[in-house]
């Protein structure tokens, strides 16, 4: 134990001749684990169901191998019962700490009072469960609702407070769907000639996203709407294809405008397809892994810790484009 105390402040004072020999078979030495021990993370993501996702899990990954901590990592394929089963694991497994993406916001308070009895602190990423605060060391992510006021507020000042809005809601039960939506009709609420006509999910996906504005543009309703909002830039990708295949113009005839700002949100934007995108960052990583690193510290963390959005339209896409990191 001693020895790899030592070991680690040398190694930390930058004189590389007076490093002695590791002793056989030690692990790399990191500031999250106590003793020189490797931090074992657990972390129940909730599937690949977007490019946001996609590159959240990349996040997470990265900054884990970067700073030498094991990640336990577990797809749950969209399923809130695959999420408990992967935490329960991790629980069984006696994990340093557990971190997970809530998919909806209700149903979690057994499992997570399993991992508070066990001793585990968890870490809530991205999502909001509906749980009492004692179950959870903090929370990061955005501001769902804000990011719905934001859209919402853009769409005023392109339409003059005019519009017949289609609305694509992400998963049913999740905390985006339930606070973009929240959020939007709020601020819409004072323009009595903004109206949401037709409002369905499309699981953040860009295939369901493309199926049911099809679905609409068939019907008797869909002849009406000028402007579709989506809950996130794959759903209104997929729109964007379903309005080209019955040939009208989207971002011109239909106007689209969604959340995330993943890269083809901004390609669509400078080919005037797409009308704004606002930002929720899914780099969450450094983030995540400095939190529980501070945890492991001893240091207090904010119960809730809300990452900033930004905006983005055609009038700044191309500028923007270049910067994209996901
Ligand atoms: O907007 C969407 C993803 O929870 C903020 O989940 C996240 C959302 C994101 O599937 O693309």
């Amino acid at each position: 134990m001693f020895l790899l105390a030592a070991v680690a402040v040398l190694s930390g004072c930058g004189s590389n001749a007076a490093e002695p020999a590791k002793p056989a078979g030690d692990k790399p030495a990191t500031d999250a684990g106590q003793s020189g021990k490797k931090l074992v993370v657990g972390f129940s993501q909730i599937g690949a169901e977007s490019a946001w996702r996609t590159a959240n899990t990349n996040s997470i990954k990265a900054e884990a191998e970067k700073r030498g901590i094991e990640l336990k990592f577990s797809d749950a394929q969209q399923k809130q019962e695959n999420q408990i089963k992967a935490i329960r694991s991790f629980i069984d497994q006696k994990v340093d700490v557990i971190a997970f993406a809530p998919v909806v916001e209700t149903g979690w308070e057994p499992v997570l009072t399993e991992a508070k009895k066990a001793g585990i602190p968890v870490f809530v990423s991205d999502r909001r469960p509906q749980v009492p605060d004692d179950l959870y060391v903090t929370f990061l992510g955005a501001d769902f609702i804000k990011e719905g006021q934001m859209a919402a507020e853009w769409l005023i000042k392109k339409t003059g407070g005019k519009a017949v809005i289609a609305e694509l809601e992400g998963t049913t039960g999740s905390a985006p769907a339930n606070d973009r939506k929240k959020g939007f009709a709020e601020a819409i609420a004072k323009y009595p000639d903004m109206k949401v006509v037709f409002s369905q999910t499309g699981d953040f996906k860009r295939a369901n996203g493309k199926e049911v504005t099809e679905a609409l543009l068939k019907s008797p309703v869909g002849n009406t709407i000028n402007v579709i909002y989506a809950h996130n830039d794959d759903m209104a990708l997929g729109a964007i294809q379903a309005i080209e295949a019955v040939g009208k113009k989207p971002g011109k005839d239909i106007l689209v405008i969604s959340i995330d700002g993943i890269k083809d949100a901004f390609v669509a934007m400078t080919e005037g397809k797409l009308n704004c995108t606002t930002e929720c960052n899914p780099l969450l990583g450094p983030l995540l892994f400095d939190s529980i690193e501070k945890f492991k510290k001893g240091e207090k963390l904010e119960k809730r810790q809300i990452v900033p959005d930004g905006q983005f339209d055609e009038t700044t896409a191309a500028k923007e484009l270049p910067n994209r990191k996901y």
